[in-house]
Order: C-alpha cells, then structure tokens, then sequence
C-alpha cells in the first residue's frame, strides 16, 4: 500500500475522504494548513499541483489536486463509492452538487457584500440545489442517496451539513436543512451509521 499524506485548510472539504480512510483501515497522515502556511508552500515548490488549491493529496510522495477526485479514491479503496454504472452516476452527481453549493458561493470582498450576497445565494441557486438533493432523496429506496447503502455522496453531504449547522458556512442560517426534512432524516441516518460513529 502506498503512503498517504493529506494536505488542508481546517474544514469540511476533505471529511468524506478521512472518513473513507478511516473505513478503509488505511492510514492517512495530515498536515493542516493557514493561509500564509499555504502561501509559504505555494512558493517554495514548482510542482503546479500546489498552485491550484487545498487539498492536495500525496500519494508515495506525488501530489494530487480536487477534492473529489481524492473523495473517490478513498472511497473506493473502503467500497463507498458504486461498482454499478448507474449508480456511480447517481454518486457523482450528488458529489458535483456539492461542488457546485461550494463553487457557486460568492465571497466578495467586503462583509456587507457577503452578507447580501450569500443571503441571497441561500435563497436561491443554493435552495434549488438542495431541491434537487431532497428530490434525490425521495427517489431512493432507502434512507441512503445512492441505492441501498452508505456512500460516499452521503458522506459529503453529511459533511457539508455539519459545516452549516456548525455555523462554518457563513451568513447561512445554522438551521437552513431543516426545511428539507427528508435531508434531514439522512442526515440522523449517516450520523449512526457505524462508519461514521466509530470515526468520531
Ligand atoms: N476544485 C478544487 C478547489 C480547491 C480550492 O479552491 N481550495 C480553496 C480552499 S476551499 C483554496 O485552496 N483556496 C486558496 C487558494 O487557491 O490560494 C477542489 O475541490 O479541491
């Protein structure tokens, strides 16, 4: 087995991997990482994988960029990610809704701009994502997104939930997944998931 050494800013965007690693009984080192920290590293290597942001994962020393590419690779090393086609569809689908509710979200230099503009962000491009996620959930046999069983899309999602009612995801309301009460029930259902609770 290679060695594994994930590189991050604190936060939710690498959880569903360490999760995964974790399931997989597959160790991963870490490095945490502030922001001149990261700059530092930025300018002392010229291996443009440090170039394009956090996280990075090194695999037997090489670096690797995005998230959910590493996402994907845990979790097939732990078996979270569908070995059917149309399931890895349905996975990475939930997976590039994630990316878009982070991607899409505006931070604008001043706090009063942020303010406005992520308000409106949560009422709008964001709520029609979480439609979509609720729908996806109603559309599943069980209280999973993908199938009949944990995945990593859950595991993201679990993440990303977490980040908001934590109050990490600013100027969104801490109680914003409570209107989709069905998120909400997979939410409760990944968080006693045995994977999850013998992570935490
Ligand atoms: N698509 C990439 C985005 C990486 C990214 O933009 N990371 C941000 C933190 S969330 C970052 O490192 N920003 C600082 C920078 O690019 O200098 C991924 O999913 O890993």
């Amino acid at each position: 087995m290679p060695t594994h050494l994930l590189h991050g800013f604190p936060g939710g965007r690498s959880e569903a991997t360490r999760i995964c690693f974790h399931a997989a009984g597959i160790k991963l080192e870490q490095r945490r990482y502030d922001r001149p920290a990261y700059q530092d590293k930025k300018s002392t290597t010229t291996d443009k994988a440090w170039a394009t942001g956090l996280p990075v994962l090194e695999i037997d020393g090489v670096p690797y960029t995005q998230s959910l590419s590493q996402a994907r690779y845990a979790a097939k090393l732990a078996k979270l990610y569908p070995e059917d086609p149309f399931a890895a569809l349905r996975c990475d689908e939930v997976l590039d809704i994630w990316q878009d509710i982070l991607t899409k979200t505006p931070s604008p230099e001043s706090e009063e701009d942020k303010k406005r503009e992520r308000l409106l962000y949560a009422e709008g491009k964001m709520a029609t994502l979480f439609d979509l996620l609720d729908q996806r959930v109603g559309e599943s046999e069980s209280c999973f997104i993908v199938g009949d069983s944990l995945t990593v899309a859950d595991l993201s999602l679990f993440a990303l939930f977490t980040m908001i009612r934590e109050g990490n995801f600013t100027y969104v309301p801490e109680t914003y997944i409570d209107r989709w009460p069905r998120l909400v029930k997979l939410e409760q259902s990944v968080s006693k998931h045995p994977v999850v609770t013998s992570y935490y």
